[in-house]
């Protein structure tokens, strides 16, 4: 059996996807790649990979390489020792920290999508790349934006996921690569912290009620923005990936999304949970980003295709995200409930 690839392995995405993948297909068959070892692996046992080359602390199955993504001789070298079959390119800087280094993020999220597929047509391997709502601007319609529609980004975050969407659709055109996308939401997990991104609030606002019973918002009350739960991506991202070619009309990036709430009904949907929280709104320049971005999305051809649906809703996810949050944060969370 070949194995899978998931660049990003520490990041918002990828660290889920990879206990996934792994639960699924067993540790050996799925590689870890990231700028630096998984912290728990790191926390586990400190220093170089063992010989075999698996991170330390990780169990001697689950394999593990330190690269950059703009490294294509690490890409390919990895590739060739594993016989990797599938690749999760998730490597990427996120909407806010991008702008702080566009030229950066350029740099690791257009070469390094290159590298991969130019690898994967060279290896005939199948490429799931995520995309995101971040490609729409502020000319797009902002309610149940269409998934065909005006695309002018404003960030170079967007750029970068506009122009890869447009990389992937030639790549299987062209060359028949199998590569596959979304264009995901803001996406919202209790298992990593937020990682620089503008929807990045929603993850905030849920880690500071437990730990300090109040937040100060970044964006608007009334900031109103698509959003998906992390088992709900996870599952997209799979089931995308193991439809049938033939079903799939979309080789740019699909739309998806589970719920749109603003900001405020975020912070009331939590007070159900912990009445004591306060919440206050002091937007920054991240507003300038959200406010680009659609409010509600259309994802029915992704539903039309592959059957897409999602399974949580902003009431349940909070519900279940508040509940792995109190099992992770320090005691002195629960004397918040109090
Ligand atoms: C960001 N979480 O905020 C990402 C996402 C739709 C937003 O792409 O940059």
């Amino acid at each position: 059996m070949s194995s899978i690839l998931v660049t990003g392995a520490n990041g918002q995405i990828g660290s889920e996807l990879v206990d996934t993948l792994r639960a699924r297909h067993g540790d050996a068959h799925v590689i870890g790649l990231d700028l630096r070892r998984p912290s728990s692996d790191t926390a586990a046992t400190p220093g170089p990979p063992s010989a075999n080359g698996h991170a330390p602390g990780s169990s001697d199955d689950a394999p593990f390489v330190v690269a950059d993504v703009r490294d294509r001789d690490a890409l390919a070298s990895a590739i060739k020792r594993y016989d990797v079959g599938t690749v999760y390119h998730l490597a990427s800087l996120l909407s806010a920290n991008g702008e702080k280094v566009p030229d950066r993020t350029w740099d690791v999220n257009i070469n390094g999508l290159k590298h991969v597929l130019d690898l994967a047509r060279e290896h005939e391997m199948q490429v799931f790349w995520p995309s995101s709502i971040a490609v729409f601007g502020p000319s797009t319609p902002r309610e149940n934006t269409p998934q065909n529609t005006v695309l002018n980004p404003s960030t170079m975050y967007g750029v970068t996921k506009r122009s890869g969407e447009l990389l992937c659709q030639y790549y299987h055109q062209r060359y028949g690569v199998d590569v596959r996308s979304l264009r995901y939401p803001g996406l919202i997990s209790y298992a990593t912290l937020p990682g620089g991104g503008t929807t990045d609030y929603a993850v905030d606002m849920y880690y500071e009620a437990l730990r300090s019973g109040s937040y100060t918002c970044f964006v608007r009350e009334d900031t109103r923005l698509p959003m998906m739960y992390m088992p709900d991506a996870i599952g997209a991202t799979l089931d995308l990936m193991r439809a049938d070619a033939s079903d799939l009309t979309v080789r740019d990036s699909y739309n998806v999304t589970a719920m749109s709430f603003s900001a405020g009904e975020l912070a009331d949907t939590i007070r159900e949970h912990l009445p004591a929280f306060s919440c206050s709104f002091e937007p920054d320049s991240r507003q300038d980003i959200a406010d680009a971005w659609p409010a509600t999305i259309d994802d029915s051809t992704a539903r039309q295709d592959w059957n897409w649906t999602p399974d949580y809703d902003l009431e349940a996810m909070t519900a279940d995200m508040l509940d792995h949050l109190r099992e992770t944060l320090p005691e002195d969370a629960e004397s918040i409930e109090r």
